[in-house]
């Protein structure tokens, strides 16, 4: 075996079957609150990595203003009409908001969900960031920095639909999806048709989201045979087998075509 299992015993905190070193063995920081019988450890000494980016080829689509006209006050919030994410291309010629993830090849076994929150704002009655990762029960933290009303709506085909509204500058809402769910999910606004965000839910930690140089990186994989999965909103899926090696840092490009 290239991974240890680690058998958390909850009525006496004790842990067995783990490896040595296993207070500094964990990226993932604090466990969450009710881990399961089976929590898979990941080896450090044998971990290994696959980053990569993804480009885009084709004619490259116009950036299409939003229109917010029929609200005026998030009109006037920006100078310059903002611009719709749907495609977004990165000057270096690769793709942003790529959601990417370990579809298969992982361990079977529960992983430890880190408590740390991710984050969701909304900023010019725009959804920020327009995608993101979070591990199934893993908080994601939501707010208005808007000083108009919001009405937040995730459209889950797995996990359960909700609607609330969120006043300006409102507390800070936090909500959980307990099941994995990609394609991610798409949140709207009631209020405001062009706001959208997507939100991938995973059971592990293995997954990224490409930014403005269309990179991406996952770590600390223990070794094994994957196939990754890379999800655009316009693009549609595409996947790779990648195989990593003990320790190894294996690469794996993506090319979305228009
Ligand atoms: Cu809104």
């Amino acid at each position: 075996m290239k991974f240890v299992f680690c058998f958390v015993v909850l009525a006496t905190g004790l842990f067995t079957g783990c490896g040595g070193g296993s207070s500094t063995a964990e990226k993932q920081e604090t466990p969450a609150a009710a881990p399961s019988a089976a929590t898979v450890k990941v080896d450090p000494a044998t971990a290994g990595s696959i980053t990569g980016k993804v480009a885009f080829s084709g004619t490259k689509p116009k950036p299409q203003p939003l229109s917010m006209d029929a609200t005026p006050a998030c009109a006037r919030m920006h100078e310059k009409p903002a611009l719709s994410e749907d495609v977004v291309l990165n000057d270096n010629g690769t793709l942003r908001n790529v959601f990417i993830y370990v579809k298969a090849g992982l361990p079977e076994g529960d992983w430890s969900v880190p408590t740390t929150p991710v984050k969701l704002d909304q900023v010019g009655c725009v959804y920020t960031p327009h995608v993101l990762g979070v591990m199934v029960n893993q908080p994601i933290e939501i707010s208005n920095s808007d000083s108009t009303n919001h009405n937040i709506h995730p459209l889950p085909k797995l996990n359960r639909e909700w609607n609330e509204s969120q006043p300006p500058k409102g507390d800070v809402k936090v909500k959980t999806f307990p099941k994995a769910e990609v394609p991610p999910i798409l949140f709207k606004c009631n209020v405001h048709p062009w706001m959208r965000a997507w939100v991938g839910v995973v059971k592990h930690p293995y997954f990224a989201v490409t930014g403005d140089d269309g990179s991406f990186s996952l770590k600390a994989l223990p070794p094994g045979e994957y196939t990754l999965e890379a999800w655009h909103e316009r693009y549609g899926t595409q996947e790779i087998k990648v195989k990593v090696e003990p320790k190894q840092s294996q690469s794996a490009d993506f090319t979305f075509k228009s």
